[in-house]
């Protein structure tokens, strides 16, 4: 059994190498797994489902369908970018949308998964931030506006995004130490995998004296990269 992992491709047509590189991996590697998780931030935003087949993510959500019908079951799990990511998504692609966390087996092991920003319970105004945009009443707000207006609040809030990390401490950006001990006891997973940190990696870490595995996947940055489950280990792809 292949499971390839992969997240935060930030796919936008501002970034075309990188829609090139996931497109070329869905035709090609991506076709030797038997199954592939999106651990969130596939795309640069989300606008709505409704934006489905706009000019860009028609290619996509092309791709995507091709790649599922040629019999790679295919899930995801939301990011903080595309949390709007919904029904109409997965009707257009066949590819599932999973709640996080999500627990599944690698071999004889547990493996958490999850986008991961959930962890970085340090970021205050992040979490705030959160909160605010995954509660349904704002959601359905947001999703009655023009799609325009949709494009242009979510852009302005990219803006905003990238001023505010600007004035944080690179720590408080990156996974709490006790959250991660936390998702690991409640889960009784062994293993964990997730992205958005953009700090590719892996951690062993003693909870309660068991020697747990924290792997962080790497952003694409215009070439395909993730993890990849071989039936026995998790191996690093593509990461330069
Ligand atoms: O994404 P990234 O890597 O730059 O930074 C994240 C956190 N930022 C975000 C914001 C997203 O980048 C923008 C999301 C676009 C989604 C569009 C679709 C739908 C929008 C509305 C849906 C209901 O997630 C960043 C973290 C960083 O990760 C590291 O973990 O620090 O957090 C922030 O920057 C949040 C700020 O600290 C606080 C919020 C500032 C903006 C407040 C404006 C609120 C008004 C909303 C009006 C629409
Ligand atoms: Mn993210």
């Amino acid at each position: 059994m292949t499971i390839d992992f992969i997240s935060d491709l930030h796919l936008s047509p501002a970034e075309p190498a990188s829609t090139d590189a996931f497109l070329g991996y869905l035709v090609h590697q991506a076709r030797e797994a038997d199954a592939l998780w999106i651990l969130g931030d596939l795309f640069e935003y989300w606008a709505g489902d409704d934006d489905v087949d706009g000019p860009f993510n028609t290619a996509i959500a092309d791709a995507l369908q091709a790649f599922v019908t040629a019999g790679v079951p295919t899930k995801l799990i939301v990011g903080n970018r595309d949390f709007l990511l919904g029904e109409a998504f997965t009707h257009r692609t066949g590819v599932e949308i999973v709640a996080e966390p999500v627990n599944i087996v690698l071999g004889e092991q547990q493996c958490l998964l999850l986008h991961g920003d959930v962890l970085c319970t340090d970021d205050h105004a992040y979490q705030q931030f959160r909160s605010m945009v995954r509660n349904p009443a704002w959601q359905a707000r947001f999703l009655a506006q023009p799609l325009a207006v949709r494009h242009e609040i979510a852009e302005d809030l990219r803006a905003k995004s990238e001023m505010s990390k600007q004035g944080k401490a690179l720590e408080i950006m990156d996974v709490n130490a006790d959250a991660v001990a936390q998702a690991f006891r409640d889960s009784s997973a062994s293993l964990m995998i997730h992205g958005h940190t953009h700090r590719p990696a892996r951690h062993a870490l003693n909870i309660d004296g068991t020697t747990c595995i924290r792997h962080v996947l790497p952003d694409w940055h215009g070439h395909a990269c993730g993890l990849r489950w071989d039936g026995k280990k998790l191996q690093s792809f593509g990461s330069p």
